[in-house]
C-alpha cells in the first residue's frame, strides 16, 4: 500500500480576528468551519447517524446503486475528493472506477491520516495522496509525479457546498474547475423539501445538532478565554423559504454580556448568533449555479424521493 501526505499548512485561523469581524455583523455570525474542532467533528459524525438526518445514508445508497453508471459517465482518471472527512463516501467510486491514484484533500491533518490509513488497507492497488489544505481557496494541486498529465475527476459530496452563500459557492465551483484542468466534477447537493422534515433534520430529538452548535461556544471559551455560558443560549434551526436555506443559530435566552479577550459584547434577549447556513438547491438552481461558474450539468442521479442529487458537471 502507498500513502503519501503533503502538508500545505493551511493558515491557522485567527479565531480572535474572526470573532472581531463576525460579531460586528448584523446578525452576528462565524464561518461554519469553526464548528469543526476535534469534538465538533465527532459530533458531526454523530449527526450523520441520527434518524432525522437522512442525507448521509441517502447519498451513500445513491452512490452504491449508481456506481457503475457513474463510472461509465465520468470515464477514467484520478479521483480528487474535496474534504474527505471520515471517508464514508468514496468507496463505491473507487470500486467502480478503479483509479491508479486517489487524491484526498482535507483541512484536518488528523482526519486525513486516519481516513487514508483505513482506505489504504482496503485498496492496496491504489496510490493514495493526501493533501492537507483549505480546498475552498486552493488554486491548483501541488506538482507531483503521480499527477503529471493525468485527467482529474473531482468529487464533492455531502451538500457541503450548501454551507457557502450562493455567491461564494459560484467562486468555489469556479476554482474547482480551474484546479481540475478540464476534468469533470461529481457534486452532491440536497434539495428543498418539506420544511418540517428539514427542520427536524437540523434539530434532532437526541439533541446532537444543538450540542454541535453549542460546542462553538465551548471552543471560544477554551481558545479565547471567553466566558460564554452555553446554557444561556438556545439552539434554533429554521427553514428560510426566501433563501432556500436552513439557518442555524444560538439565540441568547436573556440580555447578557460576554467578555472575550478584553472586548465586551452584549447580547440582547432573543439575539441570534448564526452558526451556519445550509443552502438547498433544486436541479434548476443547481444548473444555474454551475453555469455561473463555467460548468454545465451533463447528468443527474437522484434518490426515489428526489431529495438529493449527484450532478455530473462538465466544463
Ligand atoms: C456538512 C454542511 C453538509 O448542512 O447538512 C448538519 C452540516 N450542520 N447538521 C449540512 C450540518 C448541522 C451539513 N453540511
Amino acid at each position: 500500500m502507498s500513502i503519501e501526505l503533503i502538508d500545505l499548512h493551511p493558515a491557522p485561523a485567527d479565531l480572535k480576528q474572526l470573532v472581531q469581524s463576525g460579531f460586528k455583523c448584523q446578525p452576528r455570525q462565524l464561518p461554519a468551519w469553526v464548528l469543526y474542532d476535534a469534538k465538533g467533528s465527532r459530533l458531526f459524525a454523530q449527526i450523520c447517524e441520527q434518524p432525522e438526518y437522512g442525507l448521509t445514508r441517502t447519498e451513500i445508497k445513491l452512490l452504491e446503486e449508481n456506481a457503475p453508471a457513474i463510472a461509465k459517465a465520468v470515464g477514467d482518471g484520478v479521483i480528487v475528493e474535496f474534504g474527505i472527512g471520515n471517508a464514508r463516501k468514496v468507496s463505491p467510486l473507487l470500486n467502480a472506477i478503479r483509479p491508479s491514484t486517489f487524491v484526498a484533500l482535507d483541512i484536518s491533518q488528523a482526519a486525513l491520516k486516519d481516513s487514508l490509513t483505513r482506505l489504504a488497507s482496503t485498496y492496496p492497488m491504489v496510490s493514495i495522496l493526501g493533501i492537507c489544505c483549505d480546498h475552498s481557496s486552493m488554486q491548483a494541486l501541488p506538482p507531483h509525479p503521480r499527477l503529471e498529465g493525468v485527467r482529474c475527476i473531482g468529487f464533492f459530496p455531502g451538500s457541503s457546498l450548501g454551507n457557502f452563500t450562493p455567491k461564494e459557492a459560484v467562486a468555489v465551483l469556479r476554482r474547482f474547475r480551474k484546479l481540475l484542468g478540464g476534468g469533470p466534477l461529481l457534486l452532491g447537493l440536497d434539495q428543498p423539501r418539506d420544511p418540517i422534515q428539514l427542520e427536524a433534520a437540523y434539530n434532532d430529538e437526541a439533541g446532537i445538532s444543538a450540542a454541535f452548535a453549542r460546542n462553538l461556544l465551548h471552543r471560544l471559551n477554551r481558545e479565547l478565554e471567553a466566558d460564554f455560558r452555553p446554557d444561556q443560549f438556545s439552539y434554533r434551526a429554521r427553514w428560510q423559504e426566501e433563501f432556500h436555506r436552513i439557518e442555524m443559530a444560538l439565540v441568547s435566552r436573556c440580555s447578557q454580556t460576554i467578555v472575550i479577550d478584553n472586548s465586551t459584547w452584549s447580547f440582547s434577549a432573543g439575539e441570534p448568533l448564526i452558526t451556519e447556513y445550509s443552502v438547498k438547491y433544486n436541479p434548476q438552481e443547481a444548473a444555474r449555479l454551475a453555469e455561473k461558474a463555467g460548468w454545465r450539468i451533463n447528468q443527474r442521479w437522484h434518490d426515489s424521493a428526489d431529495s438529493l442529487s449527484l450532478h455530473l458537471l462538465e466544463p
